[in-house]
């Protein structure tokens, strides 16, 4: 097998096949049972699998083939040209076998999040493998075969999102032996989509700049922006550790230097990396790195299919299903729930909210929820499940959220006769009713060259075909089908109240940038489904509250899977501060609790 010679064809090939790992008893005629090129090109299963040809539910062998063969994610990140960059993008060095199979047609993992203007090509044949069933019920006949076996740690963490990688860090570094599971083929979960940043009040970057900030203010305006619907014991705990949750990220290696404001925020509270990057992806690399660094036992492909409990509300264990490995059990002493909210499953916000059913969203393919029935199931309380939160800026008829912050660097919201309608910095609920009640249902966001100078995210939004772009004013509103004449009006009365800093017509209190040339930029955007502020309930200890009231033994939960921290709509860069600051109490409470428990 010449497997270097296939090399470079392969990596310039849009047809890239990768094989999947599957396990069987003998070597049947290489090229047998593949897809695509592995096909054509006779790989021996041994040349992907190893002699062994077993493979683990991280399909770590099978990946370390692929990138001693192809080449790892930087070498092939350096032969793309163009500017979709599978293997530099915000996804960062997950496993090839994400994307690429080898017994079935690849399919870009970009494509289960978005939906570009500009889209993605399917990689490989749509068709699949004939002989995929094959594999399939050889698959689940080793799974079977395998559902006796048993594991143990002291704790146990479900989903390996933000709050995930947090609190096992945490219970890591505290002491505990950890095990980290995570359905999806990649970790990162909802929080490596984040646009925005993490909200902390007084912290040293907000003292740098001379900024006076109160986390008191904080859970004031989060409290408020919630419809003093949240239990506000859990908001001043998200607000009181916020700084720290800050500087336990800058520990840990991550840059917050930047800041910006969100809506319904009278200060800049949003700390980001520095030019205004997505807080989500740099923030999951960091987590990645630590995890790695601290050898902590991280596993993909490992969905958790029930929470076990004594019956008397304490938590024993988890059972797992593992891609490869089948269903098994994994005893803990301590269970956190870091599953995430379910704005990615139609079904249940149509039961909840059916007027949100069908509507875009934000979120990542594995945000369906699983972890409140999980958890419910075992006798937890959960609430307010209908109060989903709709985010005013999704690009489009896309799956791309335009992040808040693009207003927060000071774009305004335009509607179809070009005109203001709405303080563009308020809180989400109240900008998304406003763009719905527009005959259109949709808006556009307008902005010139010094604010997207000031938001590396609007470059990215250029790539993917969502701005229109023009030399004037004129021209812009041309291209956006509004009234030159009306938009012209409302550009430079915006650039009055920039000037006098007072927004007249609509009190928006932040005006950080005028809308100037050369260029002028248009977004095209839709309301989309976001965020799910329900769920578990839990108390500031992050402890499971069970039906009765109590708190469950052993069982701790954090991040957007719980209820009550946001009440009825959660303020932007929120989420961020949620899944930080109660990972690390839901973390080192379930390491407290374990070693008491010794
Ligand atoms: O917290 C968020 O959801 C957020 C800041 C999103 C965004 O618009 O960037």
């Amino acid at each position: 097998m010449k497997l270097k010679n296939m090399v470079n064809a392969l990596l310039l090939s849009a047809a890239l096949l990768i094989a999947v790992p599957t396990v069987w008893g003998g070597e049947p005629a290489k090229g047998a049972f593949l897809a695509g090129m592995h096909k054509k090109n006779k790989v021996a299963c041994a040349d992907c699998h190893g002699k062994s040809l077993t493979v683990d539910d991280n399909e770590t062998a099978l990946n370390k083939n692929c990138k001693g063969c192809h080449g790892g994610f930087k070498d092939l990140a350096a032969q793309t040209k163009g500017h979709i960059n599978p293997h530099a993008s915000h996804l960062g060095d997950t496993n090839c076998t994400a994307c690429h199979k080898g017994h079935v047609a690849s399919k870009a993992y970009c494509n289960y999040c978005h939906s570009f203007a500009m889209k993605i090509p399917a990689m490989g044949s749509e068709k699949e493998s004939s002989d995929k069933k094959w594999v399939q019920e050889t698959a689940r006949e080793k799974k079977e075969a395998k559902s006796a076996r048993t594991e143990s740690a002291d704790v146990v963490v479900i989903g390996a999102g933000g709050s995930g990688y947090v609190a096992s860090i945490s219970a890591h570094d505290a002491g505990a032996k950890v095990i980290l599971l995570e359905k999806m083929p990649i970790s990162g979960g909802n929080s490596m989509l984040a646009a925005g940043g993490i909200n902390a009040a007084r912290t040293r970057y907000q003292e740098r700049l001379g900024m006076h900030d109160d986390p008191a203010e904080m859970v004031k305006e989060t409290m408020k922006g919630g419809r003093e619907k949240n239990d506000p014991e859990l908001v001043k705990v998200l607000a009181y550790n916020s700084a720290d949750a800050v500087d336990f990220l800058v520990s840990l290696g991550a840059d917050m230097t930047d800041l910006v404001r969100s809506g319904g925020v009278a200060v800049d509270r949003t700390h980001r990396p520095v030019g205004g990057a997505a807080v989500g992806p740099h923030l999951i690399k960091v987590y990645r790195d630590n995890a790695a660094k601290r050898n902590l036992d991280v596993r993909v492909n490992s969905e958790v299919v029930q929470i076990l409990s004594d019956g008397q509300g304490r938590v024993t264990g988890v059972q797992v299903r593992g891609k490869h490995s089948g269903l098994y059990t994994m005893k803990a002493k301590a269970v956190i729930d870091t599953a995430g909210g379910f704005a990615a499953n139609n079904e249940l916000v149509g039961f909840y909210k059916p007027q949100f059913k069908e509507t875009a969203s934000s979120n990542q393919p594995g945000a369906t929820g699983e972890g409140v029935a999980l958890a419910e199931k075992i006798g937890a309380k959960v609430i307010d499940m209908e109060q989903i939160q709709i985010h005013p800026t999704m690009g489009g008829e896309t799956k791309v959220l335009i992040s808040e912050t693009v207003r927060g660097s000071g774009a305004i919201l335009v509607n179809h006769a070009g005109k203001r309608f709405v303080n563009e910095l308020t809180t989400r609920d109240k900008a998304s009713a406003a763009i719905l009640a527009q005959p259109e249902k949709s808006a556009f966001l307008v902005l010139g060259e010094e604010i997207r100078k000031s938001n590396v995210q609007i470059d990215g939004y250029i790539v993917l075909g969502l701005v229109q772009e023009a030399d004037s004013v004129a021209a812009l509103a041309a291209k956006m089908g509004v009234p030159a004449d009306a938009l012209a009006a409302t550009v430079d009365a915006y650039n009055k109240a920039f000037a006098a800093k007072k927004d007249p017509e609509f009190q928006r209190q932040d005006l950080p940038r005028a809308i100037n040339g050369p260029k002028y930029y248009s977004i095209w955007v839709k309301p989309g489904r976001h965020h799910t502020m329900g769920g578990v309930k839990i108390n500031t200890e992050a402890q499971v509250i069970g039906k009765d009231g109590k708190p469950m033994t052993g069982f701790y939960a954090a991040g957007e899977v719980t209820g009550g921290v946001h009440g009825w709509n959660r303020l932007g860069g929120n989420a961020i501060t949620d899944t930080v600051v109660f990972g690390r109490i839901a973390g080192n409470n379930a390491a407290r609790f374990v070693k008491e428990a010794k």
